[in-house]
């Protein structure tokens, strides 16, 4: 399961050998990175977990930890390639457990703590997953209860560890134990660290499979980019499991760096702004309705936030004239970010002139990342022209994990991911995100997969047909609607009782529909397909 190339396809070795001379991949491993800065650093603090009593971690103390908890997993018969689904918030253990995971080459699978059954039960039997790892509670939501469901509909998983109290399953802090001896040897670095989830754009998210020379490499050269270093303060402000905190530069960065990670439970300014203020914070990464929070809030706020170096942006487009504000409210700078899980980081530069920073996405991590703007026929459009972005690269995957298929769609024959990203060049190689080819909402950051909803609101026995399409939305960027045929002589719906039905399939919260409308037809193309540009043109006039 771990050789590269058979369960996904990987570079070929012609690259693989240019991006190691070119000394992008280093044969390093996150578990290696971990020792050796503990070796370096040990007294230093590498994570503050504020709530709700402050706790820290020196960097020795989290490669004990991770040891001892790596050591328990192992004695369990957790090992080099299993598949483990970590669903935690941004708590402490969240660290412990993938660095622990890290260290053993085992993979973690990232679930976002607002998945649900649907989707945890999916990322457990298509990856194999032999344990799930949840917190006790969180935001008001029994994570036990959801693990007990998962668990009896998927019979291969054989451990449930529970952060906190642990209901009927396996406390996590139960895990830990002395290593024997030696621990057995770690992963290779050009073999698999994760899975991450992708955006999606089909019924079922896909898994995205990241090597550790690959990832640390997207991760070094972000730290370059941004200034991370020993003396950086990073708020974990997202949830960690997602690629953008993970990796831009984002804990991991700042691990590699020496830094100091500090959790935010929540993002909003209420909660972050005492953190900023109390924990020195000097940077942090904010999808852009977070952004515009904090600028709204900062006017009012009593907290101290002079300490705030940088602010990166991203995961959805940003408005230009949201942008422009930001640093005079913040006192600090923007950069602006579009990246996705799948590889390729685009950031805007310190040095970039300041309209550059507020109107374009940023430009490559790696001079080695290779960009293509095409039209609809492949063809590369000419400089300065709007098209469809593919790109390759060392660290861009070369397919999803076990997917052929769609791998076949998603990507050119010689190896371009096709990103689904509609943008333009600038003659600086900076990109503008203009729109969006795939099927996809980007509601605030948080993507959608229409054709997911879309299968959970045709289970309905009132519902004929479905379609959702996203709605612009001031604050959000994007929202989402669920367009409703009924089936002829069924007893009418309100839009509620679909919401709650979606709702109650067990998925995650921001994708029940914001809006349903129910229809008698939906748009045709020519061929007799729902035609999802004219649904979208008439959501437009909501
Ligand atoms: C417009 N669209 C953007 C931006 C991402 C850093 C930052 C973000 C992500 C991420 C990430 C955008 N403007 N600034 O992984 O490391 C949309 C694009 C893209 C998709 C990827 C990171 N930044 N997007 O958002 O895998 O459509 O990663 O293809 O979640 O988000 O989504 P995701």
């Amino acid at each position: 399961t771990l050789t590269p190339g058979v369960d996904a396809p990987t570079w070929p070795a012609e690259f693989a050998a240019r991006y190691r001379a070119a000394g992008h991949w280093r044969g390093e491993t996150v578990g290696g990175v971990l020792r050796a800065r503990a070796a370096a650093h040990p007294d230093r603090i590498a994570l503050v977990d504020p709530a709700p009593e402050r706790r820290t971690w020196t960097y020795r103390r989290l490669d004990e930890r991770a040891d001892r908890l790596a050591a328990g997993f192992l004695a369990r018969g957790i090992g080099r390639g299993d598949r483990v689904v970590v669903q935690l918030p941004n708590v402490g253990e969240f660290f412990e457990v993938v660095l622990a995971l890290f260290r053993i080459g085992a993979l973690p699978v990232f679930a976002l703590p607002a998945h649900r059954e649907t989707e945890v039960a999916y990322f457990c039997s298509f990856t194999e997953a032999v344990a799930y790892v949840v917190p006790d509670t969180h935001a008001g939501f029994d994570h036990r209860e959801l693990a007990t469901r998962v668990r009896e509909r998927t019979p291969g998983l054989r451990h449930v560890f529970v952060a906190g109290d642990p209901g009927g399953h396996t406390p996590l802090s139960e895990v830990p134990c002395d290593p024997a001896g030696p621990l057995p040897d770690g992963p290779e670095p050009h073999e698999l660290a994760f899975l991450q989830l992708s955006g999606g754009t089909t019924g079922v998210p896909k898994l995205i499979p990241r090597t550790h020379d690959d990832y640390l490499y997207s991760v070094r050269g972000s730290n370059e980019i941004c200034g991370v270093d020993a003396g950086t303060r990073f708020l974990v402000a997202l949830p960690a499991a997602h690629n953008f905190p993970m990796s831009s530069p984002g804990w991991l960065g700042v691990l590699y760096a020496g830094g100091t990670s500090v959790l935010c439970p929540t993002p909003d300014p209420a909660t972050a702004f005492p953190l900023v203020e109390r924990e020195r914070i000097t940077m942090t990464g904010l999808v852009p309705p977070l952004a515009l929070l904090w600028t709204e809030a900062a006017a009012g706020t009593p907290c101290d936030l002079s300490g705030l170096e940088l602010v990166l942006v991203g995961g959805a487009k940003y408005s230009a004239e949201a942008a422009r504000r930001l640093e005079p409210a913040l006192g600090c700078r923007l950069m602006q970010v579009f990246g996705m899980a799948e590889g390729l980081v685009n950031y805007t530069r310190l040095d970039d002139d300041p309209e550059t920073v507020v109107t374009t996405q940023g430009r490559p991590i790696s001079p080695d990342d290779e960009i293509r703007v095409v039209d609809d026929a492949g063809q590369d459009v000419p400089d300065g022209g709007s098209g469809h972005l593919l790109t390759r690269g060392p660290y861009t995957i070369r397919g999803y994990w076990r997917a052929p298929e769609h791998n076949a769609r998603a990507f050119t024959e010689d190896g371009f991911y096709r990103t689904g990203d509609l943008v333009r060049r600038t003659p600086t190689g900076h990109l503008v995100v203009e729109g969006r080819a795939k099927d996809q909402i980007n509601r605030g950051g948080e993507k959608i997969a229409p054709e997911e909803i879309e299968n959970i609101v045709l289970a309905h026995p009132s519902v004929h047909d479905v379609s959702v399409v996203a709605v612009a939305d001031a604050y959000l960027g994007e929202r989402s609607l669920a367009y409703v045929i009924l089936r002829r002589g069924a007893e009418p719906l309100k839009p509620a009782a679909v919401k709650r039905f979606v709702r109650e399939r067990g998925v995650a919260a921001y994708k029940v529909p914001d809006l349903v409308e129910f229809v008698d037809a939906f748009p045709q193309t020519g061929v007799g397909k729902v035609s999802k540009k004219q649904l979208r043109s008439s959501a437009e006039q909501h």
